[in-house]
């Protein structure tokens, strides 16, 4: 192993200890160790990850709920200073970031870029809304001239859990939204990011971020699961798959009963999303954004656009135009600054995929429009890489798609004018509501869809990915998501509790100090 010397490393982090052991039976055991390999090319070790387990998880979460009392106390302001040095620090540590945004998640340098430049964002952002919270104080008066107000207050300790496919923006994202609000955290990255997610809770605590406000665990399910199940916590911030979402939730409803606390969650699941073509779009606009939208991030983003729903006038110039494009994709080296589109992230991932694409292949009403091969500017061993080519397939059906698939496949629709309403319901009847891409010249149509569709984020004769903090709060409705929306203004005060303070006219001092006390 000892050209590992050079590579990343993680461990869990709890009150500020690397943890490589844990204890059974009386003895010391070491923790799982694995190996990441470059998802397109796998001679190319990131690094080694040593995985938590259910008994450390338990301690973490422990850790997190001890530290709660000493973290609410820090004055929003000096939270807020944290989380801005955190994104002075992320900007300073960019080439590093950089690289493991390729090496390990796959990312080409574009999407590179934007995830710390998101990541930034939601620190300097969530700063601003700790502060604002902090001012904000909703004081009433009765006509006896008694006083009350409304506070807002943390609300404990969170558990958070994030994705492979945004490995540091939703990663750091979740965290520090949760700590602006005072609660403490247990951050479990997605098992496939660890070393980036690593890597950026070392810069929270060179920010200044306390050892006891954010444990850091890493691993799979059994350690999501153990986090879950904890009854001392309240909430769990979660991004990832619409079942992993109803599993948690379970866990969560199943464990509170023992306690009497219902925790909150907040989840950011799957979609199934669709961009609207009426024949008055400019087919060359269209087409450069359906691409970006379905194959930018080789297609791993919950927003991408899975189904094209063209209106049959112009259906067959579209599909055209769209071949061509999609034969101008660069697939490949995802290093390489020309690649349109990288790997996928694992081998699991492309074999769903793949297997999708061979059901569509022998689906008597499905039909292949098109497939970018690998790039040979670029070219990596096939077998030593998880790539899935851009494809693009006609559907006559929303339902043959059967659910999302998450990557570089594009779903084609023609639909009829006089059907547009019928569309929309098949759209809204998956149950997903994440994007929706309209694209029309006629405002009132555009306006119809937007009225009619169900759906937390749409976009008007543009792209449907690429959602920017504070510019547009992201998040759906339905199997997408519980809300409230992240980079938004409804997000931090969700993860902090409203406290109700009345006074009596007569001793407002005296009746403040009890209120406190208790
Ligand atoms: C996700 O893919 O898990 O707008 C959600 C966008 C991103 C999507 C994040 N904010 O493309």
């Amino acid at each position: 192993d000892s050209h590992l010397d050079n590579t990343w490393s993680a461990a869990p982090v709890i009150n500020g200890q690397a943890v490589n052991t844990f204890e059974q039976d009386g003895a010391n055991q070491p923790l799982d160790s694995h190996t990441v390999r470059a998802p397109w090319n796998h001679n190319v070790i990131a690094g080694k990850v040593q995985y938590a387990n259910a008994e450390l998880a338990r301690q973490a979460i422990d850790a997190a709920v001890a530290g709660q009392a000493k973290w609410q106390a820090v004055p929003a302001s000096e939270r807020a200073a944290i989380l801005r040095k955190t994104a002075d620090l992320y900007e300073e540590n960019y080439a590093e970031l950089m690289a493991l945004c390729q090496i390990e998640a796959g990312k080409t340098t574009q999407d590179s870029i934007d995830e710390i430049k998101e990541a930034v964002d939601f620190c300097r952002f969530y700063a601003d809304e700790a502060e604002r919270l902090n001012d904000i104080t909703h004081e009433f008066t009765d006509l006896a001239g008694k006083q009350s107000r409304q506070v807002y207050k943390a609300r404990g300790t969170f558990v958070c859990i994030s994705p492979w496919n945004f490995p540091l923006a939703i990663y750091t994202g979740q965290i520090v939204a949760a700590l602006a609000a005072g609660n403490t955290v247990v951050a479990k990255p997605a098992e496939q990011t660890s070393l980036i997610a690593h890597f950026g809770a070392k810069l929270m605590y060179q920010a200044g971020v306390p050892s006891e406000a954010l444990q850091f665990v890493t691993g799979a399910g059994e350690v999501g699961g153990a986090l879950t199940a904890a009854d001392n916590l309240s909430g769990v911030i979660f991004t990832g798959s619409t079942q992993t979402a109803q599993r948690i939730n379970q866990s969560l409803n199943d464990h509170a009963q023992a306690n009497g606390e219902l925790p909150i969650l907040i989840a950011e699941t799957g979609g199934q999303n669709a961009m609207i073509v009426d024949s008055t779009a400019l087919p060359e606009q269209v087409v450069k954004d359906a691409v970006l939208s379905a194959f930018g991030s080789a297609g791993q983003r919950c927003s991408a656009c899975r189904i094209l729903c063209v209106q049959e006038d112009v259906a067959d110039g579209l599909i055209e135009l769209l071949q061509g494009h999609m034969a101008e994709l660069v697939v490949g080296n995802p290093t390489y600054v020309a690649t349109d589109v990288g790997p996928v992230i694992d081998a699991d991932a492309k074999q769903g995929l793949e297997s999708h694409i061979e059901r569509m292949k022998s689906e008597p009403t499905a039909n292949i429009l098109a497939q970018t091969p690998m790039s040979t500017s670029s070219v990596v061993s096939e077998e030593q890489s998880t790539f899935v080519l851009p494809t693009a397939i006609e559907v006559q059906t929303i339902d043959v798609i059967g659910g999302e698939h998450f990557g570089p496949i594009l779903h084609v629709l023609r639909y009829k004018a006089r059907e547009l309403d019928q569309l929309i319901d098949a759209i809204n009847a998956t149950g997903f509501g994440l994007t929706l891409g309209i694209h029309s010249r006629i405002e009132n149509i555009a306006e119809h869809i937007e009225r009619r569709a169900v759906v937390g984020n749409t976009y008007v004769n543009r792209n449907q990915i690429g959602a920017v903090v504070n510019v547009q709060p992201f998040g759906g409705c339905g199997l997408s998501g519980t809300g409230p929306k992240a980079g938004g203004p409804h997000y931090v005060p969700r993860l902090m509790k409203l406290s109700s303070e009345s006074f009596s006219s007569a001793k407002p001092n005296a009746t403040k100090l009890a209120t406190e006390a208790s």
